[in-house]
């Protein structure tokens, strides 16, 4: 049976590529969501992909991945910082799970540097503008044990 992955984007991400481009980029979500399947197609995954910017929302599709989803990638947006709500959802899921952020945000406010959603996950990429989507997919390939033809997935 073929694995799926649900990629989940949070609150303002659909304003991406208008939004403050100086710091996340000039990419539309829909290019994101255009590359995200071109890669998912190559590596023999198949993708859920969503946004919104409702907290209830993401909950319901993160349940959803509990019965229909092999992983998770989570760029939460502000619920980052805020959201015991999606961590307990996080929880409830078995699978890997990997955040994603655009921005560094390491390098910003320092209300960003606390995530409740790294105390579930597996791994985190920030800094990496749109294309850290593209890397956590690369490492949900890895670790489902489904043939990645992207070099580097060795570790
Ligand atoms: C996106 C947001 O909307 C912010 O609220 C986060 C994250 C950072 C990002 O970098 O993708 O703080």
């Amino acid at each position: 049976m073929t694995s799926t992955v649900f990629v989940l984007n949070g609150p303002n991400l659909n304003l991406l590529g208008k939004r403050q481009p100086d710091i996340y980029g000039h990419e539309t979500l829909s290019d994101v969501e255009t590359a995200c399947r071109e890669q998912c197609a190559r590596q023999g995954i198949e993708i859920r992909f969503h946004q919104s910017n409702t907290e209830g929302q993401i909950i319901d599709w993160i349940h959803e991945a509990r019965d229909t989803g092999a992983a998770i990638v989570i760029n939460p947006g502000a619920y980052t910082h805020t959201s015991v709500a999606i961590l307990d959802a996080l929880n409830a899921f078995d699978g890997p799970v990997f955040e994603v952020h655009i921005s560094n945000v390491h390098r910003r406010e320092s209300f960003r540097h606390h995530s409740y959603v790294s105390l579930r996950a597996d791994g985190v990429i920030a800094g990496f503008g749109t294309q850290g989507y593209l890397l956590a997919l690369q490492r949900v390939a890895h670790v489902l044990g489904v043939s990645s033809p992207v070099a580097g997935t060795a570790v």
